[in-house]
């Protein structure tokens, strides 16, 4: 058997393909369009991992596979590379990030370009090049003018190690999403986007087809409440505290109020003997997390502020506690306790002695504690609540809040969990805020005609935790010759995700200069027809990415609302079960399998491993295998001849084109390798003729698309095979016309047969009675019945 010269036959595709601009989508073209997205990568020193080839590989098979139907497809690559391992490296070696970036891409392109991918380099961006991050700090600035950015002093999350803030999605139960360091508060002055207006709008999924697993974590992270706002008269002061509630139906088993350590009015409600006592709590919960505070687990803690709210309901007194359970970034920052049907109200009673009244239980007349998930379809009656004693809870709550609005003592209101984007960031590597402030420190916003607001290189950017662009010399001169004497910088740079948000609205208008993208060009090619990409960038990536989208479409920039049309996340590839990193040493580089053995036996392999979407784990051994298979399929396709069933040669065939296009349509790729495998085998043994050679190539093109080229163009093709079309099969020939059948005697399966599908009764039961085994069983009884229901079973009954 000769061997498939692999790196040969590859390195020569690539470069023809890359020479003729194979792969250059024609964008006016007009062709079905097919705009195939894959999250781009960062350019870090650490190169391509095999997490990108488990990502990249399967794509670039589907952009394939829809070129092969004949659609214009569009599939890009670029460079995510803003970002803090620049930075760090160059902390720690002195080369500037633009430099190591640069080294890095580079590098990566060259791994890309050897994986034989159908990206379109001419559509390429680097978001940390001034040509891009210009129009990154345009949206900024069109989110300025939509007065949804905006600056403010707030408690933020800070890593101490990272030295910057981050955002509340970079955030992962309570440590840095990054670099695992516990995150502290910190108040401080940054800009905010106004994503939490977009809540309602970033719940509408309509005609997105993503994973429902990622649309309820965003759905989560949304975290939509409806309840209503309870006004609270405090006894002896003119003053009101609102509560906010999902369950008002428990209005008369409150027995406490409590309010965050951090309510700006706390003060007012202090009675001068408990003031020390209030001072020092406030004190303890600012250095705790957020976490910690809400946790169910904990302790509950909480001091009294000697002072009493009055219910509206039954007029009665209660008091009015400080807790750090209760947040002030939720809600109004106040709380109705009501420890008969809350957990944490309830261990809070315990430990104070507060009363505990039941004023709800289920139908069964059971007492019961509200979680998450019965909220809003809790099925039951309430008790002991004056006037609304007996009604069902869900119909009580509704009365509760007709009540209390009629009588201006609350109203309907709908909460969200989700908070508005932080995009500050105290770091160099990121693209400047476009924004300077007038001597009075008022924000002016950098005109356009000044983008890009470039990034100054006079910088010492070691972090000390204070913006390293604090320190430029040039951006300062440039500002106050610009604006004016008194004049200063913004020197906080944003979010790098602020980068990744909008940079599939680029790539099709990346050589644009006077505008960040075409309008009409993008409303054509937008939004993207399949994302591929990791989960772990459901509440982040992804939801910026929506918001901005949104916002630019609010703004009138483009005619879409949503840019991902359909999103798939691939799954990981691990190594001995735990994930690949650095820091436990058990990478696995893909460069040395792809060198031993072609990029098409290193996709695959990784295609075979299992569903594309639950990920694998890497195993190397079976890769040898993988490249026998190509050999097989080499010798086979490249040297068609003699047939010896030429109708089951067909029946086979077409069975694989029906089997390997249902497969690639449903990105099940590891059973579409099965497939071919298989028909090689019979192909081998039985011979194959030249038409159905090329069909063969043409099938296995998009996962093998070196191996499919060679062998089309050996078959006397036409180049290149990705625009030939893709084989269609006769749906006669698909239909099974033998079955295997399980045969039973006394209810057990003893033996199978292989039938026709239309095999008369006699024959069938004939055929069963002369398999041994089951002769055998026949002869130790008498038989008493037999069973035969076509497709199904084959039966007997002995006694
Ligand atoms: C009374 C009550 C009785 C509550 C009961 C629950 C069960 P979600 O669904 O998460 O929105 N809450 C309101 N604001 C809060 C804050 N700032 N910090 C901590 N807790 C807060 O939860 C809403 C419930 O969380 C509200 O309903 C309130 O407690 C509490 F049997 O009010 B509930």
């Amino acid at each position: 058997m000769s061997r498939y010269q692999a790196s040969e036959v590859e390195k020569k595709w690539q470069a023809k393909w890359a020479n003729d601009e194979l792969y250059k989508a024609d964008l006016s073209n007009d062709k079905e369009k097919f705009y195939n997205l894959v999250m781009f990568p960062y350019p870090s020193g650490d190169k391509l991992h095999i997490g990108h080839w488990y990502n990249f590989g399967p794509a670039d098979s589907v952009g394939r596979f829809m070129r092969m139907h004949g659609k214009n497809v569009l599939q890009p690559m670029g460079y995510d590379s803003f970002g803090l391992p620049a930075e760090n490296y160059a902390i720690k070696t002195g080369t500037p990030p633009a430099e190591s970036i640069d080294k890095n891409t580079e590098y990566m392109t060259k791994q890309l370009s050897l994986m034989g991918a159908m990206w379109d380099w001419d559509k390429s961006v680097k978001t940390s090049d001034p040509t891009y991050y210009r129009w990154t700090q345009w949206v900024f600035l069109k989110l300025y003018e939509q007065k949804l950015a905006y600056k403010k002093e707030a408690p933020v999350n800070w890593c101490e190690d990272c030295k910057t803030v981050l955002a509340n999605e970079q955030v992962q139960d309570g440590h840095c999403d990054r670099c695992k360091n516990e995150v502290i508060k910190k108040t401080l002055a940054q800009w905010f986007f106004s994503i939490s207006d977009y809540a309602e709008k970033l719940l509408n999924y309509d005609g997105l087809d993503w994973p429902s697993k990622t649309i309820a974590m965003q759905k989560n992270w949304i975290g939509k409440s409806t309840g209503c706002d309870v006004s609270w008269h405090v006894k002896g002061i003119d003053a009101i505290l609102d509560t906010f509630t999902t369950t008002v139906d428990t209005i008369y088993g409150v027995t406490f109020v409590v309010i965050s350590p951090e309510h700006p009015d706390l003060d007012k409600f202090v009675t001068e003997e408990n003031k020390k006592a209030v001072a020092e709590y406030r004190d303890n919960a600012s250095k705790k997390t957020d976490i910690d505070r809400m946790a169910d687990d904990k302790d509950k803690s909480g001091v009294a502020t000697g002072s009493y709210v009055i219910n509206p309901f039954n007029g009665e007194e209660v008091p009015l506690w400080v807790a750090d359970y209760v947040l002030m970034n939720y809600g109004t920052g106040v709380v109705m306790g009501v420890p008969a049907h809350d957990q944490r109200d309830m261990d809070f009673a315990k430990k104070y002695d507060f009363p505990i009244i039941e004023s709800v239980q289920l139908e069964s007349g059971e007492t019961f504690v509200y979680d998450d998930h019965d909220k809003y379809h809790i099925k039951g009656k309430i008790i002991e609540s004056g006037d609304f004693t007996g009604m069902d809870i869900v119909e009580g709550r509704t009365a509760i809040i007709k009540w209390l609005e009629e009588n201006k003592k609350g109203k309907g209101t709908i909460q969200y969990k989700l908070r508005d984007w932080l995009i500050s960031r105290q770091r160099y590597w990121g693209a400047p805020i476009p924004i300077v402030y007038d001597p009075d420190g008022n924000p002016v916003a950098v005109p356009e005609e000044h983008l890009p607001w470039e990034l100054p290189t006079d910088v010492d950017f070691n972090p000390d935790g204070t913006a390293p662009l604090a320190r430029s010399k040039e951006l300062l001169d440039r500002t106050e010759k610009i604006f004016g004497k008194g004049y200063t910088p913004e020197v906080d740079t944003m979010d790098t995700f602020m980068c990744s948000s909008w940079y599939y609205l680029r790539y099709p208008c990346n050589k644009l200069t006077d505008k960040p993208f075409d309008r009409e060009v993008d409303d054509k090619w937008l939004p993207v027809d399949m994302y591929i990409g990791g989960p772990e960038h459901a509440c982040m990536h992804l939801l910026y990415a929506r918001f901005i989208n949104q916002a630019l479409f609010d703004g009138g920039h483009i005619g879409f609302k949503e840019p991902f049309k359909k999103l798939v996340h691939q799954g990981m590839v691990t190594k001995d079960g735990a994930k690949m990193s650095k820091s436990k040493g058990n990478v696995v580089s893909p460069d040395e399998f792809v060198d031993t053995y072609g990029s098409d036996v290193f996709r695959m392999y990784l295609m075979f491993m299992g569903p594309f979407t639950d990920g694998g784990d890497w195993n190397d051994k079976g890769i040898k295998g993988l490249a026998r298979f190509v050999d097989r399929f080499w010798n086979l396709v490249s040297e068609p001849g003699e047939v010896k069933d030429a109708a089951e040669l067909k029946r086979n065939l077409h069975k694989l084109i029906k089997k390997v296009t249902e497969d690639f349509e449903k990105l099940q790729f590891n059973t579409a390798v099965a497939a071919l495998m298989e028909f090689v085998n019979f192909a081998t043994k039985n011979g194959i003729d030249k038409d159905s050679a090329k069909i063969a190539a043409q099938l296995i093109a998009p996962i093998a698309p070196h191996l499919a080229e060679e062998c089309w163009s050996v078959l006397g093709g036409g180049y290149s095979i990705v625009d030939q079309g893709w084989p269609s099969y006769d749906a006669e020939l698909v239909v099974d016309d033998t079955v295997t059948l399980g045969i039973q005697i006394n209810g057990k399966v003893r033996g199978e047969l292989e039938v026709a599908v239309d095999a008369p009764k006699d024959e069938v039961l004939a055929a069963a009675r002369a398999i041994e085994n089951v002769a055998k069983y026949i002869s130790e009884g008498e038989l008493v019945k037999e069973i035969y229901v076509p497709g199904k079973i084959i039966g007997f009954v002995i006694k």
